[in-house]
């Protein structure tokens, strides 16, 4: 069965951007792939964590995982931190990776703005880290939103320049999976930036575990502009928060964003948003009364995640080894 690797890190509260871009994609897959999922915790500290935050959000993130439809007997799922393959792999990889390709890389640019020189280290070199994780487990499939190509080209490059140096043909190509009509989910505030559960404001995504009132509100107050919804799809030329809501309300409802103008095109903002946070309360309520119960069981989600953890070494710790004898690092015994 081909291998499908995914992860996303626990920075913040899971945005629905992470849920119909990433999360959403990852169940299906647990029964036509041998799938890995991990809570990236060595990625979040690129950005500071406050480490009481970073632990509470690490469980959290995990179990928000398991009550969007992920099953810890059907996929493995653990953190990353507890599988030293990962950074191990990564050093040997920022060994590999060239300067002047980390240097493309726009979501560096982006989360580091204007202020480069003060970013840390960890931020510069995390596609190589994302590429450990990949590549620890020969996985060949990587479901993701669409932001994240641009790494998994790199992670290409990074196994293709490992072969051919050492003259092996050891870490195989892997392809983005990326899926569905809202493979970009868009800023509540601004179309034309992605939704991000570290955007400062609060204002700008839903986060999976709103309440309903806060839902309605956010939707509410959501930026859209003076005209009614466009009839057809050439219609959202220069309507980048329009096409936004309706590309959730299609993703939501399991439908294209045509059929969804087929039904509002032409009404006015206020009744759409009306429909669309309805659909968004219903479609998570599910989701949030199983975390509530998940959460309350902290010890039976840590057993969970220390069982994942075994399972991902089983798997990671072989090819991390055969890379240090291909490298020519002598044994440890
Ligand atoms: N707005 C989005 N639309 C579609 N997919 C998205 N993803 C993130 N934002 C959107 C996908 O979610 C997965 C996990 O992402 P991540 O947590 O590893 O990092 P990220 O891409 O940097 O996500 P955030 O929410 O923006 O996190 P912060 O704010 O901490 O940097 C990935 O598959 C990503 O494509």
């Amino acid at each position: 069965m081909t291998r499908v690797f995914s992860g996303i890190q626990p920075s913040g509260v899971p945005t629905l951007g992470n849920y119909l871009g990433a999360i959403r994609n990852w169940v299906p897959l647990q029964d036509t792939h041998e799938a890995i999922y991990c809570v990236v915790d060595l990625h979040a500290i690129t950005q500071w964590q406050d480490p009481a935050d970073l632990r509470r959000q690490t469980r959290e993130m995990a179990a928000t995982l398991i009550a969007c439809g992920l099953d810890p007997k059907r996929c493995v799922l653990f953190v990353q931190s507890h599988v030293r393959a990962h950074a191990e792999l990564a050093w040997i990889f920022n060994c590999v990776a060239r300067l002047g390709w980390l240097n493309r890389m726009t979501q560096f640019k982006d989360k580091a703005g204007k202020n480069q020189e003060a970013v840390s280290s960890g931020l510069y070199v995390y596609p190589n880290l994302m590429a450990a994780d990949i590549h620890a487990y020969h996985a060949t499939k990587v479901p993701v939103g669409e932001d994240q190509k641009q790494h998994l080209e790199l992670a290409n490059d990074i196994a293709q320049k490992f072969n051919h140096d050492y003259g092996v043909d050891f870490f195989p190509n892997i392809d983005p999976l990326i899926q569905g009509v809202a493979a970009r989910v868009m800023s509540l505030r601004d179309g034309t930036k992605k939704m991000s559960k570290s955007d400062p404001s609060d204002q700008s995504r839903i986060n999976l575990n709103d309440d309903p009132d806060t839902i309605a509100q956010k939707i509410k107050r959501a930026k859209t502009d003076p005209e009614p919804l466009p009839e057809h799809m050439a219609g959202f030329e220069g309507r980048p928060e329009a096409r936004n809501l309706v590309g959730i309300l299609a993703a939501i409802t399991d439908t294209l964003p045509e059929n969804v103008l087929r039904e509002h095109g032409g009404q006015g903002f206020g009744a759409f948003k009306t429909v669309l946070a309805d659909a968004l309360i219903a479609h998570l309520a599910p989701i949030q009364a199983e975390l509530k119960r998940l959460l309350e069981d902290p010890g039976a989600l840590d057993a969970a995640l220390r069982t994942g953890a075994d399972q991902a070494s089983a798997i990671a710790e072989p090819i991390v080894a055969k890379t240090r004898d291909i490298v020519g690092f002598l044994p440890a015994k």
